[in-house]
């Protein structure tokens, strides 16, 4: 092409700039082609749930768990990502824990990876609870009880606390400590957060554990003592067990956890992100 052409070209796209940034609204705006021709050829144009590969913050290995034929028996959906169905919603990407029994409890890992203990919340646990309406003090919610070991042995908690007695509650303030009751926000295809956001309930949804909090409790005979407590929040855990509340004794009531008995058939894990691994 010889330069006087390549200049006439020049003119008409300056022209063509010019009027669109003058005029957002101008019939010459060049963005929706360029939208439909980004939707045409963009890989991103077919992003699907869970991301492959899976980023690294959740955990990626099953260490233990009972599956079944059933559709939601796979244990590879809780490390798999994790694809929240919003407020009013439940993911289907999940794995169902049986409400009693040895189906009732599930341990994942990073591999061989150290989960540390920082600044603020040091992971996330995302069920699929959803609210009920627009009314969040009546959420959809099956309760976990969550532990963390560095042998998959000895464990400690977070002191479940649950203040209703026998009576099951769908109001989230009720249960205390439990994970399973926040609504998951946070999608592998349509919430990709970043990996400081991913870590905000607010942004995210699901329910954020700090190891500042854990508990040295062994009432439900996990192996844990004050030692065992200290030495996690100092060095971190490699293990991390999600159990059906409802396979547990709550000690106010010397009962099982009440769950709800004409809708839930136990809790479905979606994923586990950790903020700090080493
Ligand atoms: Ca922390
Ligand atoms: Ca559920
Ligand atoms: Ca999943």
């Amino acid at each position: 092409m010889n330069i006087n052409k390549k200049l006439v070209i020049y003119i008409i796209l300056g022209f063509i700039l010019l009027t669109n940034c003058a005029n957002p609204q101008s019939p010459l705006n060049l963005n929706p082609l360029f939208l439909v021709i980004a939707n045409q050829t963009s890989p991103k144009t077919t992003l699907s749930c869970p991301l492959v590969p899976r980023r690294e913050e959740f955990a990626d290995t099953v260490t233990q768990a009972v599956s079944s034929s059933d559709t939601f028996g796979n244990p590879s959906m809780s490390v798999d990502g994790v694809c929240g169905g919003g407020e009013n919603s439940g993911s289907l990407d999940v794995f169902s824990l049986s409400q009693t029994g040895s189906g009732s409890s599930l341990v994942l890992s990073w591999g061989a990876k150290t989960i540390a203990n920082q600044t603020g919340i040091d992971f996330m646990v995302f069920e699929n609870p959803w609210r009920i309406g627009s009314d969040s003090t009546s959420i959809f919610m099956e309760a976990i009880i969550v532990e963390v070991s560095q042998d998959n042995v000895s464990y400690c908690g977070f002191n479940p606390n649950y203040t209703q007695g026998n009576l099951y509650s769908r109001n989230p303030t009720h249960w205390q400590n439990f994970a399973g009751k926040t609504p998951v926000l946070y999608n592998d295809a349509t919430n990709r957060l970043d990996s400081e956001s991913l870590f905000n309930p607010s942004l995210a949804g699901g329910d954020g554990f700090d190891l500042d909090n854990l508990s040295d409790s062994n009432y439900f005979n996990i192996g844990c003592t004050t030692n065992l407590r200290d030495t996690i929040k100092t060095n971190g855990f490699k293990y991390i067990r999600l159990t059906s509340a409802s396979a547990r004794t709550n000690s106010n009531t010397g009962n099982p956890y009440p769950f709800d008995s004409a809708a839930s058939n136990g809790p479905d894990i979606d994923g586990v992100a950790a903020r700090y691994r080493n």
